[in-house]
């Protein structure tokens, strides 16, 4: 395939501006030796992104924020935009996790206006979705992540493939230490792909990149990236640890 897989950290609400700052000095010198192959970013919490915006000055690693609001600007106490993040040299902005469809009460309308929101500004959603445990236990899974696709994309116009990442993280899998099987994963991110080439033809889906997430780590990255299928990896815990991140990112190379 012609797809170049992408690793993504997810740091979630973890590191100081200074502890991200240090963690990206110490992945540039890894990564930045690598060639090229696979593409990295991480998505550190909002305080953060000035230091790694910084220190990743002239890399080939990539960052991205982990939320925005969906309007531009307004009366909107405590919130970010999509203008912000781009006018900060931000590429990518991860939308609809779990967490925050969960902890956050985001449900499919409002990830949808932040998609649109953050694709008319440039920045280059990972979209998130996947079921919970009861979803797959009664053999929903995969009419519950196209659902959740459709509704996400619903009259958004889009014609360039690599302006939009998926990400299909079975929410029991998250932080738990269990992982989809590849199998599992396969069969769910073909059946999004077929979804993505219904909605926006062939060819554009043939080069969009559809992730896994949910408890990556070094020891089972390999199963996934084995799979033609999955283009890359959505990386919560064990992107906080160098070690095990760069591991991850040179099993995917
Ligand atoms: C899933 C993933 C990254 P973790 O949320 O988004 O986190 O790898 O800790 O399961």
């Amino acid at each position: 395939n012609k797809r170049t897989p992408l690793v993504a950290g997810n740091w979630k609400m973890h590191k100081t501006p200074a502890e991200a700052g240090n963690f990206v000095k110490l992945l540039r010198e890894s990564v930045d030796q690598q060639g090229g192959s696979v593409e990295v970013i991480v998505c550190p919490p909002f305080p953060a992104l000035a230091a790694v915006a910084s220190k990743l000055a002239g890399s080939e690693i990539g960052w991205g924020a982990q939320n925005m609001h969906w309007e531009a600007k307004g009366a909107f106490t405590g919130e970010v935009s999509a203008p912000m993040l781009q006018a900060m040299g931000c590429h990518y902005v991860i939308l609809g996790h779990s967490e925050r469809r969960g902890h956050f009460g985001e449900n499919d309308e409002v990830i949808r206006k932040k998609l649109t929101a953050a694709i008319t500004c440039g920045l280059r959603p990972i979209f998130c979705l996947g079921e919970d445990l009861a979803t797959r236990e009664a053999g929903q899974a995969v009419e519950h992540c196209r659902k959740q696709l459709r509704a996400g994309l619903e009259g958004l116009e889009l014609n360039q493939p690599l302006a939009l990442v998926v990400a299909y993280e079975p929410i029991w899998a998250i932080g738990t230490g269990k992982t989809a099987t590849a199998e599992d994963a396969v069969e769910v991110i073909s059946a999004l792909r077929q979804e993505i080439a219904d909605m926006y033809g062939e060819e554009f889906a043939s080069i969009m990149r559809i992730l896994y997430g949910g408890s990556v780590s070094p020891e089972s990255i390999s199963s996934f990236m084995k799979e033609e299928m999955i283009d890359g990896v959505l990386v919560g815990g064990a992107s906080l640890d160098i070690d095990k991140f760069t591991a991850i990112i040179q099993t995917t190379a």
